[in-house]
């Protein structure tokens, strides 16, 4: 079980903590072996060790491309200590065994996300660094294999307090996280690969990511969780700077992202924009002439459902908008950048996050989105049409008047961002109510409906906003009865992918109604 260290390999790009960490081995009487770069840092630092190139007698060549790509260190890493006919091969051929193993590997992560050209990324591939690992990692029986600096302090300790030796459990944990590792790096590389040749198809992206923090629990309290990243430097959750409050949870980062996302529909040059969402719906969205008139007309469409929501801003976090934000319960605030006037107003809230992001992201960008399912993942490329880009046609007698058009292309953005059943109801760039995840299409407009005229109380408006307002549904009205509840809330105005069977039905109620309604031909599920 337990297993003696006699000599390590250390073989680091990042050298933070190396120097510590060899010289406690040195301590322990363990023999150093080291590359180019790393037996400078560690010859420097006084400590006794050996470039592998004069284990191998064979030099550094092709600008370090090969170093340790050869059978005697190779055969040090992947021999079975005790099989008869392996310490035959290492007698023969002068093989000695290496029995701890430390690399961090070429920094191609961090080349990519910092825009590395072409050449420069592909430099930054490395080769003999996870042929190193994966074959430690499988020789876990009698190899330990570090790959994580943050691992340095556990295996002094193991080492230390086991004499010398390191235990099989420690041994198999860092061999599964070594090959977490490796697959991480070849799915940051595969990936940026799809990038840089635009392959949008899920068969040429992998998913695959490294642990960015452990969370306290998932969805719920008996689910454990982590948030991985992969690299991919699109604004948003995953890269973006916490300012203030504690950790996000699982649910905090999902809905976030759902928030940002939403936001990053309405560019910042045609005006701001706010979103609130709760449990990954939207409950309220709006434009305004300032930010913060979008946040408050944003509030106004459900300020029950905003409480402990998630405000997501298109544009910098201003001091009037962070003044009203936190006369309400909150849980996440993400906007591009906040000023400072605003973080010293937002500070009053130690506990409400502040997430800046720099950036917006660009919804119509390419990418994947992933669902795991009992036995499987889909992969599927993000939605990523805008109602800007599509070819709207006009299907009744009645042509929508500008403003109606307006809102209805405002509506269905939103109606992207809600889980089906969708519907919207919305009015001078404020959504008046919103119908999210109903099994019936029917239930969603009534539930929009039910909102709005709650908004309405709320607000102590004479009629609700839906009066006179546009409507836009994710899916096709399969039957008229969808259409109807929508014209009885008052909507004058309908958007709808169309392309029902029923088509004609749902045309003549709306020509009936004279209501204008256009097909964008694109629909928008979201499950
Ligand atoms: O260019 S490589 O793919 N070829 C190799 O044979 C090789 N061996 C180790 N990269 C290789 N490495 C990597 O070099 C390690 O993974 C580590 O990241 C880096 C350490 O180099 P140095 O000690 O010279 O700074």
């Amino acid at each position: 079980d337990l297993v003696s260290v006699q000599t390590a390999l250390l073989s680091v790009s990042d050298k933070s903590g190396i120097v510590e960490f060899a010289k406690a081995l040195h301590e322990m009487g363990v023999r150093l072996l080291s590359t180019g770069g790393t037996h400078k840092v560690l010859a420097q630092a006084g400590l006794p060790v050996k470039d592998v190139s004069e284990i191998t007698g064979f030099p550094e060549i092709m600008d370090g491309r090969v170093k340790t790509l050869h059978p005697l260190l190779h055969g040090g890493l992947l021999a079975i200590r005790d099989d008869e006919e392996h310490v035959t091969a290492m007698k023969a051929h002068g093989i000695e065994a290496i029995d701890l193993v430390v690399i961090n590997l070429y920094p191609f992560e961090e080349v990519r996300a910092a825009g590395g050209d072409y050449p420069t990324t592909v430099e930054n591939i490395d080769i003999g660094g996870p042929a190193m690992i994966r074959a430690s990692a499988k020789n876990h029986a009698y190899v330990t294999v570090v790959t994580d600096a943050a691992d340095y302090q556990e295996v002094i300790a193991a080492l230390s307090e086991s004499k010398g030796k390191t235990p099989y459990a420690l041994r198999q944990r860092l061999a599964a996280k070594a090959y977490a590792r490796t697959a991480a790096y070849d799915a940051a590389i595969s990936n940026w690969f799809a990038e840089a040749l635009s392959l949008d198809m899920p068969q040429h992206r992998v998913i695959g990511g490294v642990l960015k923090e452990k969370m306290r629990y998932g969805e719920n309290p008996h689910q454990s969780a982590g948030f991985y990243v992969n690299g991919d430097q699109r604004p948003g959750v995953a890269t973006a700077t916490l300012l203030q409050g504690k950790q996000l949870s699982y649910n905090n980062i999902n809905d976030t992202d759902a928030a940002f996302e939403l936001v990053a529909e309405f560019p910042p040059e045609q005006g701001p924009a706010c979103a609130i969402i709760k449990h990954a719906n939207p409950c309220g969205v709006a434009t305004g002439s300032s930010l913060v008139e979008a946040y408050k007309r944003a509030l106004a469409c459900d300020s029950v459902s905003a409480f402990g929501g998630i405000i997501a801003l298109n544009q910098v976090l201003d001091a009037d908008t962070a003044t009203e934000i936190v006369k309400l319960f909150t849980e996440v605030i993400i906007a591009p950048s906040v000023t400072e006037e605003a973080k010293a107003i937002i500070a009053a809230k130690p506990n409400l996050r502040l997430l800046t992001t720099g950036a917006l992201p660009d919804p119509r960008a390419p990418g994947i989105v992933a669902k795991t399912v009992s036995g499987g993942l889909l992969v599927q490329s993000r939605d990523n049409l805008v109602v800007e880009d599509l070819d709207l046609k006009i299907v009744t007698k009645r042509a929508p008047t500008p403003t109606e058009l307006e809102d209805m292309k405002f509506a269905f953005k939103i109606a992207k961002h809600v889980k089906s059943n969708a519907v919207i109801y919305a009015k001078n760039g404020q959504t008046a109510g919103i119908g999210a995840g109903q099994m019936s299409r029917v239930d969603s407009a009534r539930i929009a409906a039910m909102k709005a005229e709650d908004a309405a109380k709320a607000l102590g408006l004479a009629e609700p906003l839906t009066k006179g307002s546009a409507v836009a549904s994710e899916a096709f009205y399969p039957f008229a009865d969808g259409l109807l509840a929508a014209i009885a809330a008052g909507a004058t105005a309908v958007i709808q992918p169309g392309g029902s069977m029923r088509d004609e039905e749902v045309i003549a109620a709306a020509n009936e109604h004279d209501v204008a309604m256009v097909f964008t031909g694109v629909r928008h599920f979201r499950h």
